[in-house]
């Protein structure tokens, strides 16, 4: 099977990236530092500005927030803030405001500590999913808008706003194609390659992401015309985001014969499922308003899509995977663990942080449950 060249063009991007949002910001214009798949970047887009994901897969700036911050709380959360305090994430350098959300405490919490190195936006984000909730959704998303009209002196019209949708919905659409040819079996792409895109996808210009994925759907459309493709154990992964440099869980369920078919995470489907259907503030709201997050809703609508996407990519076991401290998707796990059970999904639950320590360990477990399955 020959190498697929768009991931060489997407390392080459990548690769490139650093010096071309400077030269953006040279430009004049805005750089919104993200942590969150919640943020509207239709907004960001609209008023010729530049998102981007922030750092916070490495272990390696860890101690530096346990300096400040409790031991006992997320690596991702230690990590973003380490990237920050250590001065060591180029996109969190570049960044001119950084917007985080109202999810889970420890990151709540944690941006009150972060506002004395950044400038902070945060939303408040709703916890249920009723309409009261809906319209507390759309009046944030529309205090959004003022608030990057106002932070970078461009209005965002409606013509603006209307092509940045087009160009989102754009990038959907080709995450959508993606998923229904890794439903082939043998599947045309290895889960540490899909992880890579969605990981980028945070970092590189949206032109550039749908250039490059536009370029990968014709070579794993090529790939399954000719039945060439990855052979194994077809996993879906359920959980917590993989920030860039956390492919841990991923590269393990490969090392012991699985494959990964599906990522049901932020790095994976809540980042590109629904479009915005039409070009208002309240249609983009709508859209966000829908991503099925742990730590947001009560959530049974997450567990009906986690069975549709086993039958979708064809699974034959989910890895629910977590990050350590991380209470609201380890708590979930125990409902979506009780829900697979009884319709007869074999499932493993996978807990861990960044580090190496516990790699053997975790390994020998999926290993058994990828011979089982
Ligand atoms: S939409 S998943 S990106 S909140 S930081 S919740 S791992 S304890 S990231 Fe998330 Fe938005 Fe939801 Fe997606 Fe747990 Fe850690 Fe909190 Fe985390």
């Amino acid at each position: 099977m020959n190498e697929l060249k768009s991931v060489a063009k997407l390392n080459e991007a990548f690769a490139n990236r650093k010096d071309e949002l400077y030269a953006e910001k040279d430009a004049g214009k805005k750089v919104f530092g993200l942590f969150c798949t919640f943020v509207p970047t239709e907004l960001i887009h609209a008023s010729g500005s530049v998102p981007v994901g922030l750092c916070g897969g490495k272990d390696s700036t860890i101690p530096s927030a346990e300096e400040d911050l409790p031991r006992n709380l997320c690596p991702l959360i230690k990590s973003s803030y380490g990237f920050k305090k250590d001065k060591a994430c180029p996109y969190f350098e570049a960044a001119d405001i950084v917007v985080g959300e109202t999810t889970c405490d420890g990151k709540k919490k944690m941006f009150e500590k972060m506002e004395e190195m950044a400038r902070m936006h945060v939303m408040h984000l709703p916890h249920f999913r009723d309409e009261a909730s809906r319209k507390l959704w759309v009046d944030e998303v529309i205090k959004f808008k003022e608030l990057i009209e106002e932070f970078t002196g461009n209005e965002i019209t409606d013509e603006k706003l209307a092509e940045a949708i087009a160009l989102e919905n754009k990038e959907r659409e080709l995450f959508y194609k993606i998923y229904e040819l890794r439903a082939n079996d043998p599947t045309p792409i290895s889960g540490k390659d899909a992880l890579s895109f969605f990981q980028k996808s945070f970092l590189l210009s949206i032109q550039d992401r749908i250039e490059i994925l536009t370029e990968l759907v014709a070579e794993l459309e090529e790939r399954v015309s000719k039945g060439e493709g990855y052979t194994g154990k077809r996993i879906l992964i359920a959980g917590c985001p993989m920030t860039a440099g956390n492919t841990k869980i991923v590269d393990l369920v490969e090392e012991v014969g699985g494959i990964v078919v599906g990522e049901e995470t932020c790095t994976g489907t809540r980042k590109f499922e629904n479009y915005v259907e039409g070009n208002t503030i309240e249609d983009v709201a709508n859209r966000y308003f829908k991503i099925n997050c742990a730590v947001a809703y009560k959530n049974d609508k997450r567990i009906d899509r986690i069975k549709e996407l086993v039958k979708e990519q064809k699974v034959d076991g989910v890895v629910y995977y977590t990050l350590q401290f991380c209470h609201d998707f380890n708590i979930e796990g125990v409902l979506v663990e009780d829900a697979l059970k009884e319709a007869g999904i074999p499932i493993i639950r996978v807990e861990t942080d960044y580090s190496e320590s516990d790699k053997e360990q975790i390994k020998t477990r999926l290993e058994a449950f990828v011979e089982m399955i």
